[in-house]
């Protein structure tokens, strides 16, 4: 169905967003693969979900690394190539620049996202819950590195001490960075209003964070194309995309008016 700009369907509930975002002194974000899907990196779930034929559950676990670490190798490395190409969009910057409005210590992006979008788009407080796709680690000593960019080899070695490196991301069954997670919990249970952008909720801990919110009494908004395990639990539910409810929500805040906002912004 088509609908002219001028009857945007979710004005009302975009109203609502913007009253409890305009009271809030902190404001907290927790976004998901939804965020990046406008920029062409594929989501986990639903459409498109599998990687020739496995379920994310069964490539991104410990067991599987041990098992055939050269099939999960091959899963990150191609991943890691193509994160390389991608951009930013709409919906990034938008967060970003939401940061310079409160100020970063007042705002806070907890992505569990491993593509380094956020920060590519100049979001300063940014919190890797579930890690980075540029960094490895390796599986023996205490080797860590940024290796952005770089190919690297079907099976890559630690060149401090010859052993497996692997992804420094977070498998299921791993515990998340602990200062990290601390950080993001904190951020939390002091925001006001909290932000559930483009994630599906059903990964804990980090879905665990829309409760936390909710037990200090932070209004809280979703933005998903569609209703979520979290929706239940949120203030207004905005139903679409990120990369464009999230510039559209900016725009308000700014005071232009959310037609003359869509006007850069391709439908
Ligand atoms: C748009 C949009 C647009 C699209 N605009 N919206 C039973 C057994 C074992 C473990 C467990 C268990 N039960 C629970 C657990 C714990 C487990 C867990 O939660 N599992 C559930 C799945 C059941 N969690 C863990 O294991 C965590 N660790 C832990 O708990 O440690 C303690 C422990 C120790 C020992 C044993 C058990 C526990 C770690 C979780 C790490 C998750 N890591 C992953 C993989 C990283 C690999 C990688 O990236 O390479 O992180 S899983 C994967 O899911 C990835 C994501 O960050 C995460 C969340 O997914 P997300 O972002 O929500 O994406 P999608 O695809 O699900 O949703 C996208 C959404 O966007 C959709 O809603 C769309 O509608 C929307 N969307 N386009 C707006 N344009
Ligand atoms: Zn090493």
């Amino acid at each position: 169905m088509h609908h002219p700009i001028e009857h945007f369907p979710e004005d009302r509930e975009l109203e609502q967003a913007l009253a409890l975002l305009r009271v809030a002194q902190r404001v907290t974000v927790l976004t998901g693969a939804g965020v990046s899907a406008e920029s062409g990196v594929p989501t986990f779930r639903g459409a498109g979900g599998l990687w020739e034929g496995h379920r994310i559950e069964d490539v991104a676990t410990p067991r599987a690394f041990r098992r055939d670490p050269g099939l999960v190798w091959r899963f990150y490395n191609l991943r890691r190539a193509s994160v390389w190409k991608v951009q930013p969009n709409p919906g990034h910057f938008a967060l970003a620049e939401m940061e310079q409005r409160w100020g970063a210590d007042s705002f806070a992006v907890c992505t569990q996202n491993v593509d380094g979008l956020h920060q590519q788009a100049g979001s300063q407080h940014v919190l890797e819950l579930h890690g980075s796709l540029a960094r490895v680690r390796c599986t023996v000593c205490e080797y860590r590195a940024d290796r952005r960019g770089e190919d690297l080899p079907p099976l890559p070695s630690c060149p401090q001490c010859g052993e497996l490196l692997r992804p420094d991301i977070v498998w299921f069954e791993e515990m998340l960075p602990a200062d990290v997670w601390e950080r993001a919990v904190e951020q939390t249970a002091n925001c006001e209003c909290f932000l559930v952008v483009g994630t599906s909720g059903v990964v804990y801990p980090a879905a665990g964070l829309i409760d936390g919110a909710r037990a200090v009494g932070a209004s809280i908004i979703e933005i998903n194309l569609e209703a979520t395990a979290a929706t239940g639990r949120v203030d207004v539910a905005l139903h679409g995309k990120s990369g464009e409810i999230l510039p559209r929500l900016l725009a308000m805040l700014k005071g232009e008016s959310g037609a003359a906002a869509t006007g850069g912004i391709r439908a």
